[in-house]
């Protein structure tokens, strides 16, 4: 099968990290040969080291990948399957030429765990002149398109989570400095921490820095700019307080990694939010901000699911509300307390195991598309 998939960069990097992981899941695991159509490609090449964002074409892994402003898309035939994510609209030469050759059109839609989900999940929807387009929804449930997974994933997670010393070389190639790894080796907390501007960074701190075991921050360069000022103003390392600590952007398997090797990991947006119940670890999701606080509803949908005890439900509220630093100081300690935090271990894993039971997105959303391509 040959594959186009667009992206349009609405802004950070969840609509391209979700497109890539996308692309080389269909590429490499299933077989499949395609082509990726990036509208920004400098915000590709931050979580993808070697894409050039100058290009207006170039194969990277195996994807064929075309910067979707410059190319005039009425040059190149549509492939058997058409993946516009996120209900980016292809260009209409592009859609001129599908109406020829009627590839497969899927509408990959954002992740939510709302129950309403799975009632919509695959539903076609006629066009006037004569396509269909087929709605796919990732999501928690059999009813929906479920998460992307490649294969051997979790062996791979397992043996880096059993192996102190590959921990090390992975922080270390990453700038960790020595003094922070033997803190980590007596029993320190590592905590990533990936988030929005308004995260409510100085009750983070505050609360880090009145727990016992001393936390190390991980964040990627130019996140959560105030967060060295908040553990700062609660003390410092000194003091007992977090220490930071800046990792450059990495490519997404090494995002992983990053993820595997922290005790506790801070995420936002959709992709991130995933990888994080990959690591099996405790997990803080920073829901996408949207108007009139409907992200609220999206992220209590996803709490009704998510096995985690009540003090971690009540954090990621005070988390996503970003209101007064001590509603997220109280909550954090109320989670890290012996209890609770074993209880949110135990759940990480569990939601783990449970999500990677079910097909991934990857392999549903190929057979999706060869069963409507027989169809055709
Ligand atoms: O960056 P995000 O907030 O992205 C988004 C966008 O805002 C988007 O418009 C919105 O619709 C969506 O969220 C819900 O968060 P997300 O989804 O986690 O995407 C970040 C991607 O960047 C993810 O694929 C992981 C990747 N990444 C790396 O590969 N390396 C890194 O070093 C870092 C920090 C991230």
């Amino acid at each position: 099968m040959k594959a186009d998939i667009f992206c349009r960069v609405v802004d950070n990097y969840g609509d391209i990290g979700v497109c890539w992981r996308l692309a080389r899941r269909l590429a490499h695991g299933i077989g499949w040969q395609v082509r990726l159509w990036v509208d920004d490609l400098a915000s590709f090449a931050r979580i993808q080291q070697d894409v050039d964002p100058q290009a207006s074409r170039q194969a990277v892994q195996g994807v064929d990948i075309v910067r979707w402003t410059e190319t005039p898309a009425g040059d190149l035939a549509p492939g058997d399957v058409v993946i516009e994510t996120f209900a980016c609209d292809p260009p209409a030469a592009f859609v001129e030429a599908m109406r020829r050759s009627h590839p497969v059109w899927i509408n990959l839609e954002y992740l939510s765990a709302e129950p309403w989900v799975e009632t919509c999940h695959g539903l076609p929807s006629q066009r006037p002149d004569g396509l269909v387009k087929h709605f796919f929804f990732p999501g928690f449930t059999d009813a929906t398109g479920g998460l992307l997974r490649e294969p051997g994933l979790s062996a791979e997670r397992d043996a880096l989570q059993a192996s102190a010393g590959q921990q090390e070389d992975f922080l270390r190639a990453l700038g960790i400095a020595e003094t922070h790894l033997a803190a980590r080796r007596q029993g320190g907390r590592l905590a990533t921490l990936f988030c929005y501007p308004q995260a409510p960074l100085a009750g983070l701190a505050q609360a880090l820095a009145t727990d016992a075991r001393p936390t190390l921050l991980l964040a990627p360069e130019g996140v959560a700019p105030a967060l060295e000022a908040a553990c700062a103003a609660a003390g410092g390392p000194a003091a007992g307080g977090p220490a930071v600590a800046r990792v450059p952007f990495m490519p997404q398997p090494d995002f992983d990694r990053l993820l595997w090797c922290s005790d506790l990991n801070f995420v936002r947006g959709e992709d991130s939010f995933v990888r994080a119940a990959w690591a099996a670890r405790p997990l803080i999701w920073q829901i996408y901000p949207q108007d009139e606080n409907v992200h609220l509803e999206k992220l209590d949908a996803w709490l009704a699911r998510y096995p985690a005890p009540e003090a971690a439900q009540a954090l990621m509220r005070a988390w996503n509300r970003a209101g007064a630093p001590d509603d997220t100081r109280a909550a954090l300690q109320a989670a890290l307390a012996p209890a609770a935090w074993n209880a949110w271990l135990a759940a990480a894993r569990q939601w783990d195991a449970e999500q990677a039971s079910r097909p991934d997105l990857g392999d549903s959303l190929a057979g999706f598309c060869t069963e409507l391509a027989k169809k055709r």
